[in-house]
């Protein structure tokens, strides 16, 4: 069912004043700093954000993905680390339980998760499995009421707050590739589990990642997400909603670079003119919009058709190809059309130049989704849709 229009017109104008008149004044600070206020945190879980997509019934907003996505956009406008903080709550760490939790986990997690009181962070990558995500180490081995835990997992979004990870491990290990994984919800406490120190990056600073390393971590039966076996599963489809939302806060982006850059270019003036009424500087203005507005029309299209319950595994990566590597174009020419300036760190450009890279490597690098959306229209084509 679609969400209310009134009450999502309101959502969508709060997190837009809350982004613009609290966060971007603190971009440059947190972006020097490596760390995001504590205050902000407390402002963006009483906004609701932490639980945009957690169900009504476990204390969240129960968004459905067009409204999400619009809400992503409007946080794609500041620094990402702003929207990263909750950005493991809305997505990654809590959909495996939202999508494929019973009961009792459900009611165990899901209100914290959604009041912002449980971080919650998505532990599938490893030193040896990144882009292969079936190729997972990490073993969980059966011993009673309980599976052990061993193995690293690398690049972990906000783990060094996580209160709890939904792990990916191999629970059958003559069972090599997918089949074999299974996926654990894993409390921080638990003895074995320990979270290393934050990487250093080239940007999104104020966002952390850390690997996490479980050492014989005894994890209960009952922390089982889905059937065993079932796992690689589970993380696939929280990444097909995952990659929709990471389109959504590319496009935020690209959004406010393009207004950086022609607020810039009606000022700045060379030639006995602004630069904004140099044709070749308008063209990388008018590139930028439309590709911008491309993928706007592309994240709303399949959220929509998500919404409506239909597969959009080809449609997602489809958008999050296109968001990501059109936020790195918009950033370049943003970077271009301020000229020196965008060089410059106290221009904040450079700052989103850097942010903006990661996006065509994290929750799948461009050629993953490349790989995906030939692989689904191969399989369309066999069923005569194609
Ligand atoms: N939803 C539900 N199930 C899915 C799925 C999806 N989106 N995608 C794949 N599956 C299922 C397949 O149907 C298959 O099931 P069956 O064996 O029952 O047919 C199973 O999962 C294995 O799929 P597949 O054979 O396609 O797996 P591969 O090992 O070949 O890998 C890719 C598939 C490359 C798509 C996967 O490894 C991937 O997405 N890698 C990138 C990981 C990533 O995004 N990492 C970022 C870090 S997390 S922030």
């Amino acid at each position: 069912m679609a969400f209310d229009p009134e009450i999502r017109a309101q959502l969508i104008e709060t997190v837009r004043r809350f982004v613009r008149e609290k966060c971007v004044p603190l971009e440059a600070e947190v972006g020097e700093t490596d760390e995001m206020p504590q205050s902000i945190v407390e402002e963006m879980k009483a906004l609701g954000l932490f639980g945009l997509a957690v169900p009504e019934s476990y204390g969240g907003l129960d968004l459905d993905m067009e409204t999400e996505c619009l809400v992503a956009l409007e946080l794609g406008w500041t620094s990402p680390a702003f929207r990263s903080v909750a950005g493991t709550n809305i997505g990654i760490g809590s959909q495996a339980l939202v999508l494929h939790g019973d009961e009792a986990q459900k009611r165990k997690w899901l209100p914290g998760i959604a009041s912002g009181d449980l971080i919650a962070s998505f532990a599938l990558t490893e030193p040896e499995a990144g882009s292969d995500a079936g190729s997972v180490r990490t073993k969980a081995v059966r011993a009673g009421d309980h599976y052990v835990l061993s193995g690293t997992k690398r690049y972990i979004t906000n783990a060094d707050k996580a209160d709890l990870f939904t792990v990916m491990a191999r629970t059958d290990a003559d069972t090599p590739g997918a089949k074999g994984v299974s996926a654990f919800v894993v409390e921080r406490g638990t003895e074995g589990v320990s979270v290393g120190l934050p990487e250093r990056k080239m940007g999104q600073q104020g966002a952390h990642i850390c690997d996490v390393i479980f050492d014989g971590a005894r994890v209960p039966v009952a922390n089982r997400v889905g059937e065993e076996g079932q796992g690689f599963k589970v993380a696939m489809s929280v990444l097909d909603k995952g990659r929709l939302h990471i389109s959504a806060v590319c496009t935020g982006m690209a959004e406010r670079l393009i207004s950086e850059m022609v607020n810039y270019a009606l000022e700045r003036e060379q030639f006995g003119k602004t630069i904004a009424q140099h044709q070749l500087v308008q063209a990388m203005m008018a590139d930028s919009q439309a590709e911008c507005y491309a993928a706007r029309c592309m994240i709303l299209e399949t959220a929509r058709r998500r919404d409506a319950g239909e597969p959009v595994t080809m449609l997602a990566s489809s958008t999050k190809l296109f968001a990501s590597e059109m936020v790195g174009r918009v950033a370049d020419r943003a970077v271009q059309v301020f000229g020196g300036a965008g060089y410059v760190a106290d221009y904040g450009i450079e700052r989103f130049y850097r942010d903006a890279r990661i996006f065509r490597l994290y929750e799948g690098t461009s050629q993953i989704q490349q790989i995906i959306i030939a692989r689904e229209l191969a399989r369309a084509a066999k069923r005569g849709e194609v």
